[in-house]
């Protein structure tokens, strides 16, 4: 463990767990930059296909730790804007350009900037006993670590406004009817579940997965015309990867494919 986060190996992917259980894995600065900088130290090795994020203990992760902000007695010396562009703002770039599949274990409550860490991931699981939960407006904040951007796009924007404006808790099996996750597990299965998608990533073509991604994150800021151009673009990468040689020859093999990662 280190600066509030457990960094564990195993074959073809990372765990990375927040680890402040007695805290909810409320987030602090120590704890945000090392989280940052074991996700672009996973994107770095070439044996890491997937990247598992969850939180140890009860909760998933309760947001910024508000005992941790500095001076709360002069509030118009307070700039949470820094605070924003320095922690959060990178870690939650750093997700959505990340080249791996990241899946994520909500393993419980996933409030404030805990909730939009988790829907930045790629793949979101909850327990069933998990719950998210917008609490920023709670204490007079707005939605950060990406929230505003990306609730409207998972949910609509009549449910990101409620969500955002009530701060109500939903529970895990709303969550996913309502397309923000994508799927619900029974508590005592999740581990296990998210792991095994882990392995099942750490068996894909892992660079093609990282273009899909790629393809993925510009949709939301392109035309047709633009998007149609970038497809084409990262296809033409795609299509040039030992990966896509080996996939389409083991399908007309009718055998499965032995996918080396990153070529
Ligand atoms: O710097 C900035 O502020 C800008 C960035 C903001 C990003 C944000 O994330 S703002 C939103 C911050 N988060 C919250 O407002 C959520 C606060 N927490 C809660 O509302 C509740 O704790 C939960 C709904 C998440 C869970 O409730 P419950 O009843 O299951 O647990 P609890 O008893 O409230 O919490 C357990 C412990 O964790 C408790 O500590 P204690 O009393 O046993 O020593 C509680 O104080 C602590 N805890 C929970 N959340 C936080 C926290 N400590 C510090 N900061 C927290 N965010």
């Amino acid at each position: 463990m280190s600066d509030g986060i457990g960094i564990e190996d195993r074959a073809g992917y990372r765990v990375i767990t927040l680890d402040r259980p007695e805290k909810l894995n409320a987030t602090t600065a120590p704890m945000l930059r090392a989280l940052r900088a074991a996700f672009e130290a996973a994107a770095c090795d070439r044996a890491c296909r997937a990247v598992l994020l969850t939180g140890a203990g009860r909760g998933f992760c309760a947001g910024q730790d508000l005992g941790a902000v500095s001076d709360m007695s002069d509030p118009a010396q307070a700039d949470l804007g820094a605070l924003v562009e320095e922690l959060y703002n990178p870690l939650i770039r750093a997700l959505r350009r990340h080249p791996l599949p990241i899946v994520c274990a909500v393993n419980g409550i996933a409030a404030g900037a805990g909730a939009n860490l988790a829907l930045a991931c790629d793949i979101v699981l909850a327990a069933r006993s998990a719950s998210f939960v917008q609490a920023f407006a709670k204490i007079a904040l707005i939605p950060d670590a990406g929230g505003t951007w990306i609730l409207p796009r998972l949910v609509g924007d009549a449910r990101a406004r409620a969500l955002a404006l009530l701060a109500e808790k939903i529970p895990a099996e709303q969550a996913a009817a309502w397309g923000m996750i994508w799927r619900v597990v029974e508590d005592a299965a999740l581990i296990g579940e998210a792991e095994a998608l882990c392995a099942y990533f750490a068996t894909q073509p892992t660079t093609t997965l990282g273009l899909i991604k790629q393809a993925l994150l510009a949709s939301s800021a392109n035309d047709l015309d633009a998007q149609l151009a970038l497809e084409r673009d990262l296809q033409r990468a795609a299509g040039q990867s030992g990966d896509y040689a080996e996939g389409a020859r083991a399908f007309l093999e009718k055998r499965p494919p032995r996918f080396s990662g990153r070529t």
